[in-house]
């Protein structure tokens, strides 16, 4: 089986990151291939930078594409451009927000998230919403981290997740939080032993799922609004785009 994880920005290390915590929880047999777009944000911080980035991994399932990709994970808390890679394939796409609320509200009746940023909590926010999810969080907390510090060693980030997540066991009484950043793939099971709750990380999570839905012959569906895209011409510099 082979899973395209899709790093919506163009940070390298942190998609060999990410690629190396979905191969980790693999099965035998699963190929990962972990990639990023060659242009767009270094880090997804804000709405402009998922509207940019979400051209990035349009063009990344349309490789995915030429290669017989059995399964896509979009590797980015606010899963940017989710349901527009779903039009362009019949292989299921699974974003590691949406996988991971779904696996915590199987192991929990409430859960809160850590991520990154406070101005990137209103994006998960609004997934909770629209994915049918808000009442089942809590709290959505922020370590106030940019994302680019989880690649700096120096920037203590851990310990500052660590800390809001204890915050959040301490006080939002829930059973279970969900780390809120593609780039705290390779840190659950550190926070799960300092802070003694179920850690659930989206790139992890995502990666199951796709595995699962794939063995299940379980494919996007192309009856009604997620089949292909009508072909039309496009213009200026995405004419390439034209059908
Ligand atoms: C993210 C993420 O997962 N990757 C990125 O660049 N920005 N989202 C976030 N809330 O920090």
């Amino acid at each position: 089986m082979l899973i395209r994880v899709i790093n919506p920005n163009t940070t390298r290390s942190m998609t060999e990151k990410i690629g190396a915590s979905a191969q980790r929880v693999a099965a035998p047999g699963t190929r990962i291939v972990a990639t990023n777009p060659d242009s767009g944000p270094v880090s997804i911080e804000s709405h402009f930078d998922e509207a940019i980035s979400a051209v990035g991994v349009a063009d990344e399932v349309r490789k995915g594409e030429k290669e017989g990709t059995d399964a896509y994970v979009i590797a980015c808390f606010g899963d940017p451009g989710l349901l527009a890679a779903r039009e362009l394939t019949r292989a299921p796409v699974i974003g590691i927000a949406e996988a991971a609320f779904h696996l915590a509200t199987m192991i929990s009746t409430r859960f809160s998230i850590v991520t990154t940023l406070s101005r990137t909590g209103i994006i998960a926010e609004h997934l909770l919403q629209s994915y049918g999810f808000a009442h089942h969080c809590r709290r959505v907390r922020a370590a106030e981290i940019p994302v680019l510090d989880l690649e700096d060693d120096g920037a203590c980030a851990l310990d500052r997740i660590v800390e809001e997540c204890r915050r959040a066991k301490a006080e939002d009484n829930i059973g279970a939080i969900v780390l809120g950043c593609g780039g705290m793939a390779d840190l659950a099971d550190e926070i799960r032993d300092a802070v003694g709750l179920p850690i659930v990380e989206g790139v992890t999570a995502a990666v199951k799922l796709a595995e699962t839905l794939a063995s299940l012959k379980l494919g996007t569906s192309k009856h009604g609004d997620l089949a292909f895209p009508p072909g039309k011409r496009f213009t200026g510099r995405f004419e390439h785009l034209s059908s």
